[in-house]
């Protein structure tokens, strides 16, 4: 009998990955979509298609995570095995200007959640994502499971409250429920707003002529980024597990903004110095100045090691925006292994 799951936030960059992740393995994926003006499902559209007269492997339901009512509705008409909450507004910067939004779908969303899942008669296994974020000023290096939460945006106290409610109710109800603590994890599906793609689309469009400049907030600031498709392993990886429990995911390296950015436009013969400029404006009221995770404890549980480093990502990222815009990248010596 195949399983069956249910992601919240299907539509984005994790949630695109999971879903054929989970397809792949034999699963009935539905996803919870909200209404928008504009076409939103352009990165699961080749999942919502029949395949040679079959059934599409995935399919939609209209909900709101701010809207009880509605999660309840469909996890009741899902009945689903597995549900993966990463429905968030999930853009730290875009948090301070929209605390109470963020709130609303980040934090409340992930209590509709759990609540729907109390309320069933049917045992479900919860993912909720987490993030490093809750980190914030950080109380050690590397962060762990242990560390302590200090965060330091509304998106990430929302989060730290979605993460203590998954605590919560998985020790008042006996629920299988379990935080991934994800450190940033890119791809060429990033959403365009957050600073890996704006830098590779930036160098993409420059090579192709489109503009001469990029405009940057806080070069200095340090994260721990990984490839995204690796993640959404973990995700499933921990809902397999006897016992709920929680995870960090990581590399284990750090990097600066300014070495992202030096090596993507070094991968196409660019000094960076020609063409980044910084405004201000762009920085954020309060700043994580600096992650490294530690994801020993995944990798004794489930295996979970990262694949792709650094240079690989931005590699792969670069390539992938320079293709976008009609620029062939084995014509730079760098991107053409
Ligand atoms: P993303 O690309 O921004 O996707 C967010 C998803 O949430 C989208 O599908 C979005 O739908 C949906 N959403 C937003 N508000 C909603 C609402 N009110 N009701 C229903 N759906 C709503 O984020 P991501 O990078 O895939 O991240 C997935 C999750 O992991 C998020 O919870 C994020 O906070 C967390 N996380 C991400 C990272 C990272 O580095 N990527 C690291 C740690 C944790 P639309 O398409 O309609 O906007
Ligand atoms: O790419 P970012 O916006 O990612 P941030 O803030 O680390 O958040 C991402 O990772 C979290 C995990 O730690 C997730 F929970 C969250 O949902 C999201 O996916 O910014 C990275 C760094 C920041 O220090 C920011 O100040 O880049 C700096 N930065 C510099 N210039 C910029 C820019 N960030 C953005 N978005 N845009 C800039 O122009």
């Amino acid at each position: 009998m195949s399983r069956t799951a249910l992601i919240t936030g299907i539509t984005g960059q994790d949630g695109s990955y999971l879903a054929e992740f989970l397809v792949a393995k034999g699963y009935r994926v539905h996803g919870v979509v909200r209404r928008t003006s504009v076409h939103s499902t352009g990165r699961i559209d080749h999942l919502l298609r029949e395949r040679d007269g079959a059934i599409p492997p995935v399919e939609t339901h209209i909900g709101d995570l701010t809207d009880p009512f509605a999660v309840h509705r469909i996890v009741q008409r899902v009945r689903p095995d597995e549900i993966y909450n990463l429905a968030a507004q999930s853009h730290v910067g875009v948090s301070f200007e929209a605390p109470l939004p963020t709130a609303s779908v980040t934090a409340l969303g992930a209590l509709h959640v759990l609540e729907a899942v109390r309320a069933t008669d049917w045992p479900i296994r919860l993912y909720q994502a987490g993030s490093s974020e809750m980190f914030g000023t950080v109380r050690e290096t590397p962060q762990s499971e242990t560390t302590p939460f200090a965060p330091r945006s509304p998106y990430a106290v929302a989060k730290v409250f979605a993460h203590h409610m998954t605590v919560h109710y998985r020790d008042a109800y006996g629920i299988h429920a379990s935080n991934g603590i994800l450190f940033n994890h890119e791809s060429p599906r990033r959403g365009e707003q957050f600073v890996t793609r704006k830098v590779t689309k930036g160098v993409a469009e420059i090579v192709a002529g489109r503009r001469s400049t990029l405009t940057l907030g806080n070069l200095t600031a340090r994260r721990d980024w990984g490839y995204a498709p690796e993640y959404v392993e973990a995700m499933w990886q921990m809902l397999q597990q006897p016992v709920a429990d929680d995870f960090v995911i990581a590399t284990g390296e750090t990097h600066a903004v300014e070495e992202w950015v030096a090596t993507a436009f070094s991968l196409v013969g660019l000094d960076w110095r020609g063409f980044v400029v910084t405004d201000e404006r762009l920085r954020r009221p309060t700043e994580v100045d600096s992650l490294r995770g530690d994801a020993r404890k995944a990798e004794a549980a489930f295996g979970w090691r990262p694949r792709t480093g650094f240079h690989g990502l931005v590699k792969l990222m670069v390539a992938a925006d320079l293709r976008r815009v009609g620029v062939d990248p084995s014509q730079f010596p760098e991107l053409a292994s």
